[in-house]
């Protein structure tokens, strides 16, 4: 992969999330080194700083579990022209905050791409599918719904900002899942997503999964968006997140994904999200996410010398 100019953009939203404190992830992972990772290997970082926090006008819904609308309807309205501005060149790294950012992020990046005349695909590393509609979500929690958004899903009109291009949902993929409400099954189920949920994992390995992905991605010359949420991992790996589930990914199935994301080269952006500092033990997983954004970026034990063996 040539070398890249990555542009890092903080983006401290937690009005999504159960719980506060998403929004000292992107200081964290600045603090962790984030910057010098990726300068060490070769690329060009540049720091475009960190959102504020934008004034929201009141907005309810019948749903009453739903909570901080206005919030993430404001912040996602911001996010959307940030990201489709950043990613006029370079590489975008969204440094989150919570999920619900990526409703921004994917809206502004699959702008871009329509505009350019390629097809956008999405990959989701994820426990969760976040597949939730304002109808459907039990929680409220707004971290839970931005695949549907960015796919047009129903019901979000009125509410979410309109939609300049919507990701076809065949083109998603998701990894790692393994906590699916049933309204989401049972939307996800039609549309033609690939879910490769942990049973998947165990049974196949990551490996020849994401192959087929990126197989399809490099068929129709795709852009792609990465949106890796910390509980893709292992809690035991990866403690600072509000969501544990258990039975994620392991370190070396993160960083095997990450190794191949970086060999196919097909990478166009990228969502670190989920991380709460709060509840990370010295650091612990900010450094891991920045362990895995190298590998997605190059870095490697050895060079490949033999391709076969
Ligand atoms: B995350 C959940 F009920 N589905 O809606 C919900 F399990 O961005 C979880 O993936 C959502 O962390 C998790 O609250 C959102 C729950
Ligand atoms: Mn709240
Ligand atoms: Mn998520
Ligand atoms: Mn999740």
């Amino acid at each position: 992969m040539p070398n890249r100019h990555c542009k890092l953009l903080g983006i401290p939203v937690q009005d999504g999330a159960g719980r506060m404190g998403c929004e000292m992830g992107p200081s964290a992972l600045r603090t962790a080194g984030l910057a010098a990772a990726i300068t060490e290997l070769g690329h060009r970082v540049s720091d475009l700083g960190t959102l504020s926090p934008v004034p929201s006008r009141m907005l309810s819904h019948p749903n009453a579990a739903v909570h901080h609308l206005p919030e993430v309807a404001a912040w996602t309205e911001a996010i959307t022209a940030a990201a489709y501005e950043a990613s006029a060149d370079g590489m975008p790294i969204f440094l989150g905050g919570d999920h619900s950012l990526s409703a921004g992020t994917v809206a502004g990046i699959a702008r871009r791409a329509t505009e350019r005349n390629r097809p956008l695909f999405l990959l989701w590393l994820d426990a969760h599918p976040d597949f939730h509609t304002l109808e459907t979500t039990a929680s409220g929690n707004l971290h839970g719904v931005p695949v549907a958004y960015v796919t047009g899903q129903r019901g979000f009109a009125g509410y979410f900002p309109s939609l300049a291009a919507t990701v076809e949902p065949s083109r998603v993929g998701m990894m790692g899942i393994r906590s699916v409400d049933p309204a989401e099954r049972a939307a996800l189920l039609p549309t033609g997503a690939s879910v490769y949920d942990m049973r998947m994992i165990d049974e196949h390995g990551a490996a020849p999964l994401l192959s087929r992905f990126l197989d399809r991605v490099a068929a129709e010359n795709g852009l792609l968006h990465l949106s890796f949420d910390v509980d893709f991992l292992d809690p035991a790996i990866a403690p600072a997140v509000g969501t544990t589930v258990p039975g994620g990914a392991t370190f070396r199935e993160a960083h095997l994904v990450m190794e191949m994301l970086h060999d196919s080269g097909l990478v166009s952006s990228l969502d670190l999200v989920e991380l709460n500092p709060f509840l990370d033990e010295r650091g612990r997983t900010a450094t891991l996410l920045v362990d895995l954004v190298a590998s997605l970026l190059g870095r490697r034990v050895m060079d490949r010398l033999t391709r076969s063996f």
